[in-house]
């Protein structure tokens, strides 16, 4: 066992933190570096100890002294664990498990990494920045809520990717991590009800599970739309092809005058021009995105997702539209949510590199 304490964390009690020598390769995640790194002494001293998770802040990292290690290089391996970091501008939080690895922004609750041996399968915007310069994540996985697309009182696709969610350490474990959002002045403002959203993401090794759950804390029913505005890392948007359940749903092009909708009359859907389409009904289901480039991914919807929203800014390279698709798992109608009631939906994705 190393050295090292975890300082007020709440629901993280004991010294939580196990390191082990091995012959393991060492994972590349800046998070491991910087329990891994804190100290060459410490961690031949915890040699013995068997390979563990651990849940952390990497700020209140400190050793027997007290005193925050330095960072250096070393090979520790591990097999999941979950780190809060605190120290840029945003917050966030890495899962590791095997050889895949996580990123969970704070701000929105937004994950914005998930690769697989490397292969990265969330897409980010070029013009996205995470330094606190702009109010929400362009690109990952934003969850709108409490509506999804435009509206005249709230925001559009809602507040919640505008703020900060709270890293639920006691709820959190090894490669999991919850995040929770609560109604504040604000949003009171706007939309007036008492709400409880939790977000977990759990990383499996090869797999990364979500699931969003609305609780109505209001005396009152309380109404939403919502969704997870997904972004996809695709190696080229014109080779791609996402296949999924569509034939026979009605489809609307949101570009249309007025926006129609009509019978899709098959299972495959391409992009070769600007889209922002939406498949109606086709989920809970499995949509799959075959990329020649870099293999499929299965994005598997349950619970209260309905629709999927294909976009692409087709052309926009100042986006960067080739590198990313948007498929997004919504429900795009409103939801009536009675007092003390709960909505939920998941989203599961299961990456196959080529
Ligand atoms: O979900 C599709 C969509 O609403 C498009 O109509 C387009 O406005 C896009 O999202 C904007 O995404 P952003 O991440 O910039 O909020």
């Amino acid at each position: 066992m190393s050295a090292f304490v975890l300082e007020n964390v709440p629901g993280v009690s004991s010294a939580g933190v196990k390191l082990q020598a091995s012959s393991q390769a060492p994972c590349n995640s800046a998070t491991s570096m910087r329990i891994s790194e804190a100290s060459r002494s410490s961690l031949l001293a915890g040699a013995a100890a068997a390979v563990a998770g651990w849940v952390g802040r990497s700020r209140n990292v400190r050793d027997a002294k007290g005193v925050r290690p330095a960072r250096a290089v070393t090979a520790v391996a591990r097999h999941a664990g979950t780190e809060l970091d605190e120290y840029g501008p945003w917050s966030f939080v890495k899962l590791v498990n095997g050889d895949s690895e996580a990123t969970v922004y704070l701000r929105g609750a937004h994950v914005t990494s998930f690769k697989v041996a490397g292969v990265e399968w969330i897409g980010m915007r070029a013009d996205c920045k995470l330094d606190g310069t702009k109010q929400n994540i362009s690109g990952g996985i934003p969850i709108c809520f409490p509506q999804f697309g435009p509206g005249e009182v709230i925001v559009q696709h809602g507040f919640a990717r505008n703020m900060d969610w709270k890293f639920l350490a006691e709820e959190s474990s090894d490669g999991v991590c919850v995040l929770e959002l609560t109604e504040t002045e604000e949003t009171k403002k706007v939309w007036p009800h008492e709400f409880r959203c939790k977000f977990k993401v759990e990383l499996k090794d090869g797999e990364l599970d979500t699931s969003l759950k609305v609780e109505n804390l209001s005396k009152s029913d309380c109404e939403f739309s919502c969704g997870l505005h997904s972004y996809w890392n695709v190696s080229d948007i014109d080779a791609l092809i996402v296949k999924g359940d569509f034939n026979g749903c009605m489809k609307t092009d949101r570009t249309a005058d007025p926006p129609t909708p009509f019978e899709y009359k098959q299972d495959e859907i391409t992009i070769n021009s600007f889209a922002d389409e939406m498949y109606g009904k086709v989920l809970p289901g499995t949509v799959v995105l075959e990329d020649p480039g870099k293999g499929e991914l299965q994005i598997k919807s349950g619970g209260g997702w309905k629709d999927v929203v294909v976009w692409n800014p087709y052309g926009d390279d100042k986006v960067g539209y080739k590198t990313f698709v948007c498929v997004e798992s919504v429900e795009t109608e409103t939801v009536s949510l009675a007092a003390g009631k709960a909505w939920e939906a998941t989203m599961d994705l299961v990456p196959r590199n080529k």
